[in-house]
């Protein structure tokens, strides 16, 4: 089940006011919170001006991000209600493409009901465990006073890569000072988390799912350990981020949306 519209499929802005859509309708099924919508027009913003396309820059990104996933010993995804109501599925088929990964719910303006929810949402799409929902035991980030803090003890806490789109600039830094690896899917590449993250996917979470798991599974076919390696080890964020400055600078995105 998803939003039910109004907009034509012609609608020249059409993909643009359906991820709208399904936000609203993941608010008002108890996904998303109020803050999330407001998030989301920050994100929205930032997307018009790259031109609501996943560039180069973010494909490069993306791509040391699948060898850095494939590399991990243990990944864990995080979920906030954005991303559950946004591309919950995609998640599921991102965790199901990983061989040593899990989902945790992990919520910034946390209630159990969400928690639940989101956790429901992921289980239509085929989850079979998810993780920080309901916990008898926790543990917490050292240094982080916001609900973030709470994590599971079998997912982030112990996890070696986590990938978080979505993120508060806090809890990216409180996780690099556990020494974890951090991928994150932000559209504003000055974000605190775009510039802590070692890896920052500048683009929308509904593209760059699809493109992450296209890439796990062509890496998973095609290449060795040690190429992995070279991708993670050659892949240079803050150029990235750059890139993407750049690209919002030099008005190429705007082009092309100030015609629709
Ligand atoms: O579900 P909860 O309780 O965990 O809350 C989730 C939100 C998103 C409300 C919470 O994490 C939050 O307040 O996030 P921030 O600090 O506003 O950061 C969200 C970042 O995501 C911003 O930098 C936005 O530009 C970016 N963003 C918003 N929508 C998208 C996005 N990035 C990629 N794709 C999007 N669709």
């Amino acid at each position: 089940m998803g939003p039910k519209t109004l907009i034509p499929k012609d609608h020249p802005r059409y993909c643009s006011l359906m991820i709208r859509e399904k936000l609203v309708y993941g608010f008002e099924n108890g996904l998303v919170a109020r803050e999330g919508l407001i998030a989301h027009g920050r994100g929205e913003s930032f997307d018009y001006l790259l031109g609501e396309q996943t560039t180069e820059y973010a494909l490069n990104s993306i791509n040391a991000a699948s060898a850095l996933l494939l590399l991990a010993e243990y990944a864990v995804l995080s979920v906030n209600g954005n991303t559950a109501a946004l591309c919950g599925k995609g998640i599921c088929d991102l965790n199901r493409s990983l061989e040593r990964s899990s989902i945790e719910v992990n919520l910034f303006y946390r209630t159990d009901k969400r928690e639940k929810l989101i956790a429901n949402e992921l289980k239509k799409h085929g989850a079979k465990k998810i993780l920080g929902v309901g916990q008898t035991t926790i543990k917490e980030i050292p240094e982080l006073k916001s609900n973030r803090r709470i994590v599971d003890p079998d997912g982030i806490f112990i996890a070696d890569v986590v990938f978080v789109p979505l993120e508060d600039g806090d809890r990216t830094i409180a996780l690099k000072k556990m020494n974890k690896k951090v991928i994150t899917v932000d559209l504003n590449p000055l974000s605190r988390t775009s510039t802590t993250s070692d890896i920052s996917i500048v683009d929308n979470v509904v593209r760059s799912i699809p493109h992450l798991i296209k890439c796990v599974e062509n890496h998973k076919k095609n290449s060795k350990k040690k190429e992995l390696e070279e991708i993670v080890q050659s892949y240079n964020n803050e150029q990235c981020l750059k890139e993407s400055i750049n690209a919002i600078r030099s008005s190429k995105g705007l082009a092309k949306t100030l015609v629709l």
